[in-house]
C-alpha cells in the first residue's frame, strides 16, 4: 500500500529531495537522467522523456511567463516547408534546423545567431521538407539533408538519373511535391563543427534505394559513444526501412539493420513473395538508448504497399513494430509489433520513451510506444514483453486484405476513441475495421504520429498528444511497374463536415489507465507534443499558433502566449545563469493543413519582456473542402477524369474525380457534367439547391445556373467524391 502512495500528489513532497537528487545526475555526456540546465539531445535524454527537472518556473509564477527573445531564422518561410525541430541546447547555445535544411546555432540568452549552416541543396529537392533536429558529440553537430543527384556530366549518367527519376504518381492526400522527370533524390547524413558550423564531413545513406522510391529524411541523427545513428524516412513509398550507424569522426557506416527481413533472415517467411523487397517499415524518429543494457530501440513504420494488403499476406514483420538492437553491433535483440499485417498507416511514429517503474512490486525496465491507433504498449525493455496486460483480440476479416486474424490490444485506457463520430451517409467503422473500395465506411483515422510525449519520473505519469479525425479509406492499388512506382486511388480522405480536434492524455504508467484527458481545439497528433518539468507543467504549442502551460496534475491551462505562427514543433527546457528559459520554434507544420507558416524561434523566462504577436487565422476544425487547387475556367466537367492543369483538358483516369474540381462560370451559363467513368455518379449540391441525378457512364446532364453562388458538391453514391462550382 505505501508504495502505491509514493507517486500520489500528496505524498510528493516527502519523496522530492531523493528524487530530485536522482534526477540531477545528467552529466555532460551522460544522459540516462531527465535534463536539467541543458537540453541535450532532441527527446532531452537518450530515453525521449522530455522531463526536465527545472523547476523555477511552476503554476503559481507561470502567469509572468513573457518571451525572453525571439529570433528570425530568414530559413524555412512558406508553405513548401514544415517546421517540426526541438531546440537542442549545450553549454547555452541553441542548435535548431528547419524545413529548409539550414542549420542554426543561437545564444540561448539572447537569440542572437551564433553561426548559421545554409544548405547547398537544389531548391528543387522533392518530398516532404521537415527536419526534426540535430544530435550534438565530439564537438559536432549532427544533421541530415535530401538532396538532387547531379549527374557528373551529361550522357549516359544523365540518362540514368531521368530514367530513375521519372517516379509514379503520388498518392492522393501524400505528403510532398510531385517527382519532376529526370530528379533522383539523394539522401546525407552531414556533420558540422559545433563551434563555427563548418562542415567537416558529408556522407550518403540509402544509396541502395532505387530512384523510384519516396526517400528523404526527416528524423534528427543520435550520437552516442563514437556511433552516430541515422534512418532514412519515406517507408509509404516502398523502400525497405533501415537503420545505418556511422563512425561520428568520419561518417563511414559501422553497422545497417534492415527493418524487413531478406531471405533466410527472422522474420521474412511473414512477406508474400517479393514483398519485402518494398516493405516499407521505415524509420521517422529518433532511437532510444539504453546504455546500461548496450541497446538501441527503433520503432517502424507500416508496411507498404500503404492500404493494399493483397500482395504482402502475413504479419510483414518488422513493420509497425518495437525492435531493440545491439547499439555496438545493430544486432537484433528482441522485437514486439504493435500491429500486423496493417492497412490503415496505424504504425507507432511516436518516440519511444524509456523509463523505470515498479510492477507486481519489482521495479522493471519499462519502454512506452504510443500508437496510432491510439493505445499505449508498455513494455519490458530487457526482454520486449509487455509490462501490463495485452490481450490478443479477433478483429474483423477481409479476405482481399488478407487481414490478420486477431491483433494485440493493450488493457487500459486508450488515448483517442476507438470509433468514429457517426457520419450521415456512412457507416460507422472503428480502428481494425477493414475495408477494401466500397468507400461506404467513415472510420477513425491516425490518432497519434510524431508528436512527442513526455515521462514525468516523480508521478509515473506518461503524456501524449493525439488527433482526432475521420476518414473514409480504400485500398486503390500502389505497385511497381516498370521501375515505375504506380499509385491509383489508394488512400484516405476526410468526409466533408467532420470534427477535426485534439487530445492530450496522462496516463498512469503502472496501469495503463487515464489520469485526466483534455480536449485540445485542433489535430495535434503530428506537432509539438508535450513537454514536463519538475515545476509541475506541460508545455504545448498548438497550430493555432498559442504555446500553452498546463498544470500537469490535472491539465488545466495555466498560461497562454500567442507565437504568431503554427507552434507545432515541440519544446526544449534550460537554463542560463540560474534563470529557467522554455523554447519552441514557431514556423507552422505543413503537417498541420491551412496554418501559417514563419520562421521564428521563441525563448521564454519569468519577467521577459517581449510580448505576443497577433495570431495566424486558425485552422479549421472540421474538414473543408481543399481551395489550394486551380480554379478553372470551364463549361464542361468531366467525372472520372482528373484535370490535366498544363493541357487546360481533362486529363488522367479517376473514377472518382470531377475535373476540374474547382470551376468557375459566369451567371447563367449553362454546365454540362459528362460521365467519363465506368459507374454511376452524381453532382449533389451540399447545400441542396441543385442535383443532376445519376449520370450513367457515357451520359451527361446539363444544367442552367441563374443565382450567384458557391456550391461545394459530391457524388451521392460516392460521398468523398468533392467539386467546388463558383457562379459569378
Ligand atoms: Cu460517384
Amino acid at each position: 500500500m505505501r508504495r502505491t502512495h509514493l507517486y500520489t500528489g500528496t505524498a510528493l513532497a516527502a519523496f522530492a529531495l531523493p528524487v530530485l537528487q536522482l534526477l540531477s545526475a545528467q552529466t555532460s555526456t551522460d544522459f540516462r537522467r531527465p535534463s536539467g540546465k541543458d537540453w541535450p539531445l532532441v527527446g532531452g535524454d537518450w530515453g525521449n522523456t522530455r522531463f526536465s527537472t527545472l523547476s523555477q518556473i511552476d503554476p503559481s509564477n507561470v502567469k509572468t511567463l513573457k518571451g525572453a527573445w525571439m529570433t528570425r531564422l530568414n530559413s524555412g518561410f512558406g508553405p513548401g516547408f514544415s517546421q517540426q525541430a526541438t531546440p537542442v541546447v549545450r553549454d547555452g547555445v541553441l542548435y535548431i534546423t528547419t524545413g529548409e535544411q539550414d542549420v542554426f546555432a543561437l545564444d540561448g540568452r539572447t537569440g542572437r545567431i551564433v553561426w548559421e549552416y545554409r544548405t547547398t541543396a537544389d531548391p528543387r529537392t522533392p518530398d516532404n521538407k521537415a527536419k526534426r533536429g540535430v544530435g550534438v558529440g565530439e564537438g559536432l553537430v549532427f544533421g541530415v539533408e535530401t538532396d538532387i543527384r547531379r549527374p557528373a556530366a551529361s550522357g549516359p549518367t544523365s540518362n540514368i538519373a531521368a530514367k530513375q527519376g521519372a517516379a509514379g504518381t503520388q498518392a492522393p492526400g501524400g505528403r510532398g511535391a510531385a517527382r519532376q522527370p529526370g530528379i533522383e533524390p539523394v539522401t546525407r547524413l552531414i556533420a558540422l563543427d559545433q563551434k563555427t558550423g563548418k562542415v567537416r564531413w558529408k556522407q550518403e545513406v540509402g544509396e541502395d534505394i532505387p530512384g523510384y522510391q519516396r526517400k528523404y529524411i526527416t528524423a534528427p541523427p543520435l550520437y552516442y559513444n563514437g556511433l552516430v545513428y541515422a534512418t532514412v524516412s519515406g517507408g509509404d513509398g516502398g523502400l525497405r526501412g533501415r537503420i545505418t550507424a556511422h563512425e561520428a569522426r568520419t561518417g563511414k557506416e559501422v553497422w545497417r539493420f534492415y527493418t524487413v527481413p531478406g531471405p533466410g533472415e527472422f522474420g521474412n517467411d511473414t512477406w508474400e513473395g517479393d514483398s519485402w523487397k518494398t516493405g516499407g517499415a521505415a524509420v521517422w524518429t529518433q532511437p532510444a538508448l539504453d546504455p546500461d543494457l548496450g541497446l538501441i530501440y527503433i520503432n517502424t513504420g507500416n508496411p507498404w504497399p500503404s492500404y493494399n494488403g493483397s500482395s504482402r499476406a502475413g504479419d510483414n514483420l518488422f513493420s509497425c513494430a518495437i525492435v531493440a538492437l545491439d547499439a555496438k553491433t545493430g544486432k537484433y535483440r528482441w522485437h514486439y509489433q504493435v500491429l500486423r499485417h496493417d492497412i490503415w498507416d496505424f504504425d507507432p511514429p511516436t518516440p519511444l520513451i524509456l523509463f523505470d517503474q515498479s510492477y507486481a512490486g519489482q521495479m522493471r525496465k519499462g519502454i512506452a510506444s504510443h500508437t496510432k491507433h491510439g493505445w499505449v504498449y508498455i513494455l519490458d525493455r530487457v526482454t520486449g514483453e509487455p509490462l501490463t496486460p495485452v490481450e490478443e483480440k479477433p478483429v474483423p476479416q477481409e479476405p482481399r486484405q488478407k487481414t490478420a486474424r486477431t491483433q494485440p490490444v493493450p488493457i487500459g485506457d486508450p488515448t483517442a476513441p476507438q470509433c468514429a463520430e457517426p457520419v450521415k451517409g456512412f457507416v460507422r467503422g472503428c480502428m481494425f475495421t477493414p475495408f477494401w473500395n466500397t468507400l461506404n465506411i467513415a472510420q477513425p483515422s491516425a490518432s497519434a504520429d510524431w508528436a512527442p510525449g513526455a515521462y514525468d519520473p516523480r508521478t509515473g505519469r506518461l503524456f501524449f498528444a493525439v488527433g482526432v479525425s475521420t476518414r473514409v479509406f480504400r485500398a486503390g492499388t500502389e505497385e511497381i511497374v516498370d521501375g515505375r512506382r504506380v499509385s491509383r486511388n489508394a488512400g484516405r480522405y476526410g468526409p466533408i463536415g467532420t470534427r477535426e480536434y485534439g487530445l492530450i492524455t496522462a496516463l498512469d504508467s503502472r496501469t495503463n489507465r487515464h489520469v485526466w484527458q483534455k480536449e485540445m481545439p485542433h489535430l495535434i497528433g503530428f506537432g509539438s507534443g508535450v513537454l514536463a518539468t519538475a515545476g509541475g507543467l506541460l508545455f504545448h504549442g498548438g497550430p493555432d499558433g498559442y504555446f500553452l502551460a498546463l498544470d500537469s496534475n490535472t491539465g488545466e491551462e495555466l498560461w497562454r502566449f500567442q507565437t504568431g505562427f503554427g507552434a507545432d514543433a515541440p519544446a526544449a527546457a534550460y537554463q542560463i545563469d540560474g534563470e529557467q528559459y522554455v523554447a519552441i520554434a514557431s514556423g507552422g507544420s505543413r503537417d498541420g493543413f491551412n496554418e501559417a507558416r514563419g520562421d521564428l524561434v521563441w525563448a521564454f523566462k519569468l519577467g521577459g519582456r517581449v510580448n505576443p504577436l497577433n495570431g495566424p487565422p486558425p485552422p479549421p476544425t472540421t474538414v473543408t473542402f481543399d481551395t489550394t487547387g486551380p480554379l478553372v475556367k470551364s463549361q464542361t466537367i468531366t467525372i472520372g477524369r482528373r484535370w490535366d492543369v498544363r493541357a487546360n483538358r481533362p486529363g488522367e483516369r479517376d473514377e472518382y474525380d470531377y475535373g476540374p474540381k474547382r470551376t468557375v462560370v459566369p451567371l447563367g451559363s449553362e454546365v454540362t457534367f459528362v460521365n467519363d467513368g465506368d459507374m454511376d455518379h452524381t453532382a449533389t449540391d451540399q447545400g441542396g439547391t441543385w442535383d443532376t441525378g445519376v449520370i450513367a457512364p457515357g451520359q451527361k446532364i446539363t444544367l442552367k445556373f441563374e443565382k450567384p453562388g458557391e456550391f461545394i458538391y459530391f457524388c451521392l453514391p460516392h460521398p468523398w467524391m468533392l467539386g467546388q462550382l463558383i457562379v459569378q
